[in-house]
């Protein structure tokens, strides 16, 4: 639903956008989707062209590029190439995980980093934003691989972070093992135990809640959707996508509030299992993706339940969908499908799962549509809240964390309630996140002068 008013203005911005980072597909994709909903606000308050938000906000404030060479089982000599993306601290210092993946790359890093600040900024936590990674694929990398390569990599990433300068974490292919490796790196290079990671192990400076918090927190932000129709998840079918970290700790939640999940993928197809994913297939699951690192085939075979290989599970009949595997797994096409089958809400636990004409369907539709950067903020902010124990050398209970984590998911819900609600009535979730998103950054940019 493009508004032909404004659509030149953000024409002219994106060619200017495209001129100066060729190539970054991803990159050129996530800040127009920002600047869409932006441009109509700045129009309004002319103080953001005035101050050149959107050319400041859109340029890194840092990127570094780095070799990380490793030496595999064999002995022979590795080179991958490790990334940080320091997108802007206007309001803390830069935070965001990194991903080992072997589709990474410069605009893919600069895309994430940059929904990273308006996300970040969503959480009223005091976080900046980056992201990093790197070209490693951790699949078929035995375990002393991955401590090496980890090794290596912290060995230069050490001399552009800490704890109130920039704190990465995970993302894809980066969880409690990789964190731990990074962690001991660190510690050992600079002689310092702080908190300059999250997503650490609780026996050192980890916060309860945190594995959970994004599959958790997306699917507090789909309830708060729901409830402004009146509904909730009970006896709801459910399509999950992924099967690693976030997608688990949304079926675990969705089984509580009695959702029924049907679907996982991994990046070999999706299996589809009408009975229902319960919590002794989940443990199931956790084992043979965290411990085993197996495919979903495998979950297929045991269970008796049928396997696509190479496809995505939005072909399958749900009332809600939570995509939480990689950006760009929705298409136009499969939106579609999915409101066609009758699909009233889809909330995205991964970054960018919706490409452009799959947001368009949804918006068309008016169905509930949660963008990543509000309704996947939850992990980030329980990393945030990690932070802040890190800071106090204190732990909270799991209670004390979900607490503050289902407050920040609502507060979240109610600032894409107060800036995306439209003359009918409808929330448009996209408008009312980045606009949120940018205002505290934008204001904060503005009071710090030209830097
Ligand atoms: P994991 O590495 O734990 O799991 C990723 C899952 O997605 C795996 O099942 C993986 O399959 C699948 N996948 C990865 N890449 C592709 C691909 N190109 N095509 C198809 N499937 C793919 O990562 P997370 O669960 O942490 O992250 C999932 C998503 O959530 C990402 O978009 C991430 O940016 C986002 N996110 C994560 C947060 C966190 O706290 N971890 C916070 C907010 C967002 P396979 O096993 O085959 O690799
Ligand atoms: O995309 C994300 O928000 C994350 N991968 C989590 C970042 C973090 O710092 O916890």
């Amino acid at each position: 639903m493009k508004n032909p008013i404004y659509e030149e203005k953000v024409n002219k911005f994106m060619a200017y956008i495209m001129a100066k980072n060729p190539a970054e597909l991803e990159f050129h994709q996530a800040v127009r989707e920002v600047v869409e909903s932006i441009v109509p606000y700045i129009e309004e308050n002319p103080i953001y062209t005035e101050e050149r938000i959107l050319e400041r906000i859109c340029e890194p404030e840092r990127v570094i590029i780095f070799r990380v060479p490793w030496i595999d089982d064999k002995g022979n000599i590795q080179v991958n190439r490790g990334f940080r993306i320091e997108m802007n601290s206007a309001i803390g210092p830069y935070k965001g995980g990194l991903r080992f993946h072997p589709t990474v790359n410069l605009g893919i890093l600069k895309f994430l980093a940059f929904e990273q600040v308006f996300k970040n900024s969503l959480t009223t936590l005091p976080m900046g934003g980056g992201k990093g990674g790197s070209d490693f694929d951790p699949k078929g990398k035995s375990e002393k691989e991955v401590m090496r390569f980890c090794q290596s990599f912290m060995t230069e990433l050490c001399k552009h972070i800490g704890p109130n300068t920039d704190v990465p974490a995970g993302d894809i292919g980066v969880g409690g093992r990789e964190i731990g490796y990074l962690f001991g790196q660190y510690k050992r290079i600079r002689n310092e135990f702080t908190g300059v990671l999250t997503g650490k192990n609780i026996l050192w400076g980890g916060s309860l809640i945190r594995p959970e918090a994004t599959g958790y927190g997306n699917v507090y932000f789909a309830q708060e959707m729901l409830k402004t129709r009146g509904e909730t998840f009970e006896g709801k079918i459910v399509a999950v996508s992924g099967s690693g970290n976030v997608a688990q700790f949304t079926i675990e939640k969705v089984n509580e509030l009695g959702g029924k999940c049907v679907t996982l993928s991994d990046s070999n197809g999706f299996i589809y299992d009408p009975k229902g994913i319960d919590s002794e297939k989940l443990k199931y699951i956790m084992w043979l993706k965290n411990e085993k690192r197996g495919r979903m085939k495998e979950y297929a075979d045991k269970y008796a339940c049928d396997y696509f290989p190479d496809e995505r599970p939005w072909g399958i009949k749900c009332d809600v969908a939570l995509p939480s595997a990689t950006e760009n797994e929705i298409n136009g096409e499969q939106a579609k499908t999915l409101v066609k089958n009758g699909c009233i809400c889809v909330s995205e636990g991964a970054n960018m799962p919706s490409t452009p004409e799959a947001i368009e369907v949804y918006l068309a539709a008016k169905i509930l549509f949660g963008p990543g950067k509000a309704a996947n903020a939850g992990g980030v902010a329980t990393s945030g809240l990690e932070m802040t124990q890190n800071s106090m050398r204190l732990s909270w209970t799991r209670e004390e964390v979900d607490g503050r984590l289902q407050t920040i998911m609502k507060n979240i819900h109610k600032t894409c309630h107060k800036y995306g609600t439209k003359e009918d009535g409808f929330i448009n979730y996209v408008d009312g996140a980045n606009i949120g998103g940018f205002v505290k950054v934008a204001d904060s940019m503005i009071a710090q002068g030209a830097v």
